[in-house]
């Protein structure tokens, strides 16, 4: 099976309800990349990038698109087999950019789990179960209605909750964490995402002031070494998941101990493949950890949900999917959907999504 046409589109997916509000930025609508790999046996296979704007980490949409420019045309005759040799090529065309070569990546496993009639779970070391936990993330909003929307999210069935703060006072940020603790308590565990907004001194007062509130603090300073100085300075477990650009940032931050677990992003960490190592590095030392992206369609998703199912239960942060934030769906017969705060893995080949033909409209470059 060889790569006979690579299509690219894109996807303008406008957030559901106004605007996602984070630390760092307040995006409205998201400019998603689609990769059409069309094999010279008449198979399909998709791979999606899609960065939440251009400051959340260092990835941006058009940067995306020059750098599957530059791979692309290395790609095509290339023999759909081993996705090593695949990806060797990808680094002969271009040094880094793994964001883009996770579209690449996705793209491969979707054809090869397509021929060989598996899904990409299979692929990846194989399912651990047929159902994953999601996760609720709650945008930077007023204290009490936070609190609300949390409470009502856990009703639903969402077994965790992301909790956003920082761009703002320190005593908004206090007092969201404590209502959202009194609305819910137990019955959701609780990550606090500080996307890269707080200072070291800010969580150190946060960590203090919300001591006995039961939270993981996730990625609270801008970089590693900031976060770094955190050790023995709070009590609340950290997490890493901006800093964690490629493997080889996991690997030092589990050998210096710098984090108690991880927010990983498929495409941050170049693509599926990739993150089956920082999967294995993880269960090493028992340390737990969500399958996201940054945000994404059904293409994203389902990779994101595919690789959660491989991940043992008990380490298994959620699979963050923007689907509470996107209207509608690439492909609506088989849509990646959360259902009482879980999604189902799909058990069709590949990664058992197909967008619907012609919804992308022209490609915006063939090769
Ligand atoms: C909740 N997310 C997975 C979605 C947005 O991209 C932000 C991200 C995070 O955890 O930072
Ligand atoms: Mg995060």
């Amino acid at each position: 099976m060889r790569i006979d046409r690579i299509n690219v589109y894109t996807a303008r997916l406008p957030v559901k309800g106004g605007a996602y509000r984070m630390a760092s930025d307040d995006v409205k609508s998201l400019d998603s990349t689609l990769v059409e790999i069309v094999t010279d046996d008449g198979l399909t296979g998709w791979g999606e990038t899609c960065p939440i704007g251009p400051i959340y980490q260092p990835h941006h949409a058009l940067g995306a698109r020059a750098a599957i420019a530059e791979i692309a045309p290395g790609l095509i005759g290339a023999e759909i087999a081993s996705i090593r040799l695949l990806a060797k090529r990808m680094d002969e065309r271009l040094n880094g950019h793994g964001y883009a070569k996770a579209a690449f990546d996705m793209a491969f496993l979707d054809l090869l789990g397509q021929k060989l009639g598996v899904p990409v779970s299979t692929l990846l070391g194989g399912a651990l179960t047929d159902r994953v936990p999601a996760y609720y993330s709650l945008i930077v909003g007023p204290p009490d209605e936070t609190a609300r929307i949390a409470a009502d999210k856990v009703k639903a069935g969402y077994p965790r909750l992301q909790v956003k703060i920082s761009g703002r006072n320190l005593e908004e940020d206090v007092a969201t964490v404590h209502k959202v603790w009194e609305a819910v308590g137990y019955k959701a565990r609780i990550a606090v995402d500080g996307n890269r907004g707080l200072t070291a001194a800010a969580a150190i007062h946060l960590d203090r002031l919300c001591q006995a509130i039961p939270f993981v603090l996730e990625q609270p300073c801008n970089t590693m070494d900031e976060v770094a100085t955190l050790k023995g300075r709070v009590t609340h477990p950290v997490y890493l998941d901006e800093s964690t650009e490629d493997q080889n940032v996991v690997l030092r931050a589990i050998s210096l101990g710098i984090a108690d677990g991880f927010g990983f992003k498929v495409t941050r960490l170049g693509g599926l493949t990739k993150m089956t190592t920082v999967r294995d590095l993880c269960a090493i030392r028992s340390l737990p950890h969500s399958c996201d992206d940054a945000w994404g369609g059904d293409i994203i998703a389902a990779a994101c949900v595919h690789l959660a199912a491989t991940v043992e239960p008990r380490r298994m942060e959620g699979a963050w999917i923007a689907q509470e934030y996107i209207d509608g769906h690439f492909d609506p017969g088989n849509p990646i959907v959360i259902r009482e705060g879980h999604i189902a893995v799909p058990q069709r080949p590949g990664l058992g999504v197909k967008p619907e033909p012609g919804m992308f409209g022209q490609p915006i470059a063939t090769y």
